[in-house]
Order: structure tokens, then sequence, then C-alpha cells
């Protein structure tokens, strides 16, 4: 199989302000675009050919000698989400059957996003936060470069790029500031809902 970039659903410059058309421009065409274009030499004779991107995900991800692979093809997947969970005014109320899930597993939508924002916060490094969706229950939770909640068998239904290249142009050192400003602003809370199924 050969990956390629997916096309975003929205215009680069529609994040504005809060993901910058220059963030998009190099997040998506050339950060996105590097992880598919290694991906599709790496998996080359790797016996992984006809393998789908989660079945690459899973299986590279306890093999040591297959971290190359396991890391281009964990960046892939988890931009997919990334840009998927995203669209021009994004944030705002949470539509009904999430929210009643949200409350009843953390507490409260506030409860949530407190969460949801440490995770990315304390993530130290390079990575990810996440909510996912573990053994039937929502969690929040956070991995390290390209891993993500699949490896340890949970579907992961919201993802957020704490990769300093994710906000770096538009935040500078502010981590905390993108991470609110992508629950507040940015997040696509129809398709985080539409993934609960
Ligand atoms: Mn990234």
């Amino acid at each position: 199989m050969t990956f390629q970039l997916p096309t975003l659903d929205y215009s680069k410059s529609s994040l504005s302000p809060h993901m910058s058309e220059e963030t998009l421009d190099l997040h998506h065409g050339k950060h996105h675009q590097t992880y598919i274009t290694n991906l599709n030499n790496l998996i080359k004779n790797s016996g992984l050919e006809n393998s789908s991107l989660e079945e690459i995900v899973k299986k590279t991800s306890a093999d040591p000698s297959k971290i190359g692979i396991f890391n281009n093809a964990g960046q892939h997947w988890n931009h997919i989400l990334f840009w998927k969970c995203m669209k021009p005014k994004g944030g705002g109320a949470l539509p009904g059957k999430l929210e009643k899930r949200i409350n009843s597993d953390f507490g409260g939508v506030d409860k949530f996003k407190e969460q949801f924002i440490q995770a990315g916060v304390t993530q130290f490094g390079s990575g990810w936060a996440w909510l996912a969706i573990d053994k039937g229950k929502l969690v929040v939770t956070k991995t390290a470069n390209a891993s993500n909640p699949l490896v340890n068998n949970m579907k992961p239904i919201l993802g957020c790029d704490v990769w300093e290249h994710s906000y770096y142009v538009d935040y500078r050192n502010r981590r905390p500031d993108y991470l609110k400003s992508f629950i507040e602003n940015l997040v696509n809370w129809e398709f985080v809902e539409s993934q609960l199924d």
C-alpha cells in the first residue's frame, strides 16, 4: 500500500488566528508529508506492504527492530486524526451524546478539559494528548513521540499534537496557551462525537 497525504477539510488560512496558515503549511505540507514519504520507503520489502496503517502501528509497536516504521506509521495515523479533530470556528458547546459521556466519565466538561490540557502540558518533550475509549470508558492519556493509545488497545477519538512544530510559530514556548486554544477554539466536537461508536 502506498500512503498519501490526506487533504484538509478546511483551508489553511481558516483556523487563524488560533493556528496560522504558516503553521499548517509547514505542519501538514512538510512534517506530515515527510512521515508519509519515510513510511512508504521503509515498508518496501518489510513484509508489511499489504497491511493497513492501523495494523502496521500495532504490529511494529513492540518490535525495537521496526522502530523507524513504527515512528513514521504512528505519526501518519496520529496526524490523520489530528486534522479531522479541528475545524474553523471550532470549540464551543459539546453535542449532547458526547457531553453526557464526558459528564459521566469525568464528572463534568470542565474537569475533562482541565485533565486534557494537563496531559498535554506535562508530556515531557514531544508527544500527544488524547481522549480515548478504554474498555468502554472515556479516558485522558498522553504518549511520547509517535506513540498513541492504539498500542494499548484503546481507541483514540481526540488527539492534540504537542510537538513544538505544532505550536512554536503561533505560540512560541507557550504550550499551555496552545492547548487551551485548541480545546476552546479549534476542536470539531461533532467529529469527536462521531468516533464514539
Ligand atoms: Mn505534528
